[in-house]
Parts: structure tokens; sequence; C-alpha cells
């Protein structure tokens, strides 16, 4: 008898048919299902499935990055028609505004800093010395055809005088097209970044053409928020777009204490662009991220999200323009993404995506004392118009030497020695 019941359960173990046993809100059920199958389903399986294994076909557009039209590489390539007087660090550009396709040119704003000394920090600085790289900056612009080969324009808007909001430095702009009118948003400083931190309000000028004349509207369009708020003190990166018939910004602020600043990413919505604007009462809406660009992606709209935060390095999605997801995750995004966004004022309920845009990457040579930024171009697939493999790509290849360039530092040397 007992060889017999040996043998059965030999026999059951052998063909080990598997019994899956989850917890599901403290049910515990077992399920007779074979094992995961060889061929990823590329929709979910009706079969109960670990967290992670439910979170792909939940969480993502696609279990698989190459499939996920919200996931991307990036590829930059250097802009041409900037000078940089060496990089010695007197001139610098930044935080591009979204491209503008008009009349068949391309147009991009951007912080310009041109200062006989490079930044010396807010101790130092006084009327022509700089505290940081976009103090004493005015906005500038440069027109393309290729989105390649620039031509620098000149000054857009330049610093009012005192008291006016922006008279110590006017930066970090965006564009807006508005029933045929244009609109530059950007921080108005009223005192040298650094001082007590990076503190701004939001400011706006608008014209009949993106080749201006600019009239600045000379008041506070987005105010920084009361005593005690997130917001309080900065209002950083305006980003408009439009959606659901008003004017949608999204920004960024710095709050909390140094060293340990939290950069989280706020809305602020008006029917008109020069306001008055509302704060979204869920106020932040993400969590990471610091210059945040975003885009309209289907009915909803995208962030990239970077640099900062819990969630950095994420392409995050809100299907309600407030409530965003994670939507894929991805390395190498572009610094103060600047993308062109064709449908970025129409109104859209069916937002195509991106492929291309400006950015910046800051500290060029890696020098405090010469800090100064460039421009650059990226190149990416968030289109769904668009299907680029090499885009979807999800390994990122780095040479070694890229590895070995974040190499240990002085002090974590010191504290392997004395192990
Ligand atoms: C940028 C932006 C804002 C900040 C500073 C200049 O990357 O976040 O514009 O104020 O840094």
């Amino acid at each position: 008898m007992n060889k017999i019941i040996s043998a059965v359960l030999i026999t059951c173990m052998f063909f080990s048919c598997k019994k899956e046993v989850k917890e599901k809100n403290n049910e515990v059920s077992e399920v007779e299902q074979g094992g995961f199958p060889f061929i990823l389903p590329k929709e979910k399986p009706n079969r109960q499935m670990s967290a992670a294994m439910e979170r792909i076909y939940t969480d993502y557009e696609a279990p698989q990055p190459q499939n996920n039209e919200l996931f991307s590489q990036f590829k930059y390539t250097d802009l041409k028609g900037f000078d940089y007087n060496d990089f010695d660090g007197t001139i610098s550009r930044r935080d591009p505004s979204k491209v503008l396709l008009h009349n068949g040119k391309y147009y991009i704003w951007y912080t310009y800093r041109n200062t006989p000394t490079p930044p010396q920090g807010a101790a130092k600085s006084n009327d022509t010395i700089p505290s940081s790289d976009w103090d004493l900056a005015d906005i500038w612009y440069a027109t393309s055809k290729d989105g390649f080969n620039w031509e620098e324009q000149g000054v857009a808007i330049k610093r009012p005088e005192k008291p006016t909001v922006g008279w110590r430095s006017v930066t970090t702009t965006d564009i807006l097209e508005w029933k045929g009118k244009f609109y530059l948003y950007y921080q108005g400083f009223m005192e040298a970044s650094g001082k007590r931190g990076d503190d701004c309000p939001v400011a706006v000028s608008y014209a009949d053409s993106p080749e201006g004349p600019w009239t600045a509207y000379n008041k506070i369009v987005i105010p920084n928020g009361a005593e005690g708020e997130w917001d309080q003190y900065s209002i950083h990166d305006p980003y408009p777009l439009v959606h659901d018939g008003k004017v949608y910004i999204y920004y960024k602020s710095d709050f909390g204490e140094r060293p340990d600043l939290v950069r989280m990413q706020g809305l602020a919505i008006a029917d008109n662009p020069l306001g008055p604007f509302e704060k979204h009462p869920l106020n932040p809406l993400i969590t990471s991220g610091h210059e945040t660009s975003l885009f309209p992606f289907k009915e909803g709209v995208a962030a990239l999200v970077y640099k900062d935060g819990p969630e950095h390095n994420t392409i995050q999605y809100a299907k309600d323009w407030v409530n965003f997801e994670i939507a894929s995750i991805t390395e190498m995004m572009p610094y103060a993404a600047a993308p062109y966004v064709p449908d970025a004022f129409t109104n859209t309920k069916d937002g195509r995506g991106i492929t291309w845009g400006t950015a910046h990457f800051i500290n060029v040579n890696s020098n405090w004392n010469k800090f100064c930024s460039k421009l650059v171009r990226f190149d990416c697939d968030l289109s769904l118009d668009l299907h680029d493999p090499e885009m979807k790509e999800h390994r990122v290849k780095h040479t070694p030497e890229v590895y070995y360039s974040q190499g240990l530092s002085e002090k974590q040397l010191k504290r392997l020695a004395k192990k």
C-alpha cells in the first residue's frame, strides 16, 4: 500500500502541476495553472500573476519597451550657429523654449547671459557680476530651417528697469501661441539668484509675431504661493500648453531646506494667456523632474521627468492632464528638454507626440569657475507617427570610459583605504 501512495505522490511531483498560491487582498486562492508561457503574451494573459507581471500589462503602454510608444532612447547632436567665447564662462545659453514652427521657420527662445565674468555666487555678485549661470540674463532667440543649423537673431526680451518684475534677470522662457498672438512666459527675478534661494515669480510678454516686438505685461502672472506653501519662493520653468480650451501652465518649484531641496511640478490654469491663473488644488502633480517638459499624447499629456526625485528618469502620462502614472523608464534624458510639439496649442484630443527638440548641457567645462551652458539638439521616437526601432532599443550602450568617468571621489577612496 505504502508503495502505491509513494508512486502516486512521485507521479504528481514529477508532473508538477504548478500550484500557484497567491495572496490577494488576504484571500489565499490556489489555482491550477501551467508554467508561464515561453513566448511573452502581448496581451494580459488570463492567469494569476505576480505584482510585477501584472504591472507590465496594466501600467505600461506595452509589456516590452520596444513596443511602448512612450518609451524612447535619446540621441544628441551639437547645434551650429552659437558662439560661446571658447566656453570661458562669460557667455551662456540655456533653458530653451519649446520649438515653434511659423511660416516655414523654426524658432527657439532661451536664457542668454553675456557678462564680464563667469558666475561668482550671491555674496560676490553685483550689478555686473552674476551670482549664477542664469543671473543678469536676457531672453534671446534664434531661427532655423532644419533644427541643426541656427541663426541667432538677438534679444527678444531685455531685463526691464527696477522695480519692474524681472529687473535683475529674465530667464527660462517658454512660448504659447493663442488666437494668432504669441506669449513668452519667463521667470522674473527681483534679486540675484542664491541670495535666499532661487526665488522668482513668473511674468509674461506678448507680440503679434514671433519676431516681436514684445510688450511686457509688467505684472506677475503666476504668483508665488502663500507663506508656508510648497511654491512660496519659486515658480520655475513655466511650460504652457492648450487643453480643454484653456491655457495650462505646468511649472516647477524648489522647496524644502538646502541641501535637500525638493523639485516637483504643479499646474496653473487660465481662460486667457494673461490670467488670472488658478493653481490646481492637487498640486504638486509630478513628484520628480526639474525643467519638466510635456506634450499632448492621445487624449492625455505625457511628461519627460528627469534629473531629480524618486521617479526621475521616467516618462509619465496623465490621461486627465492631472494624475500622472509612470509610462516607461529610460535613461540619458535631455536636460531642460524643449521639444518641437506640433499640437502644443491645437487643443487636440489626439496628441501625436514628439520626435526632436532642443535641450541644454550645463557646466559644459565641468568647472565651477567657468560655469556656462550650451544648447543642444535631441532626437527621439515618442511619436505615434514614427516607428524608429533604433530609438526603441532598451539598452543604451556605454563604453567602459563612461563608467570610469563616474569614478570614486577622494572621500570615498579615503573611506575604503581605512577599511
Ligand atoms: C533651471 C530651471 C530654472 C532655475 C534655474 C534657471 O534649470 O530649473 O531656470 O531657476 O535652473
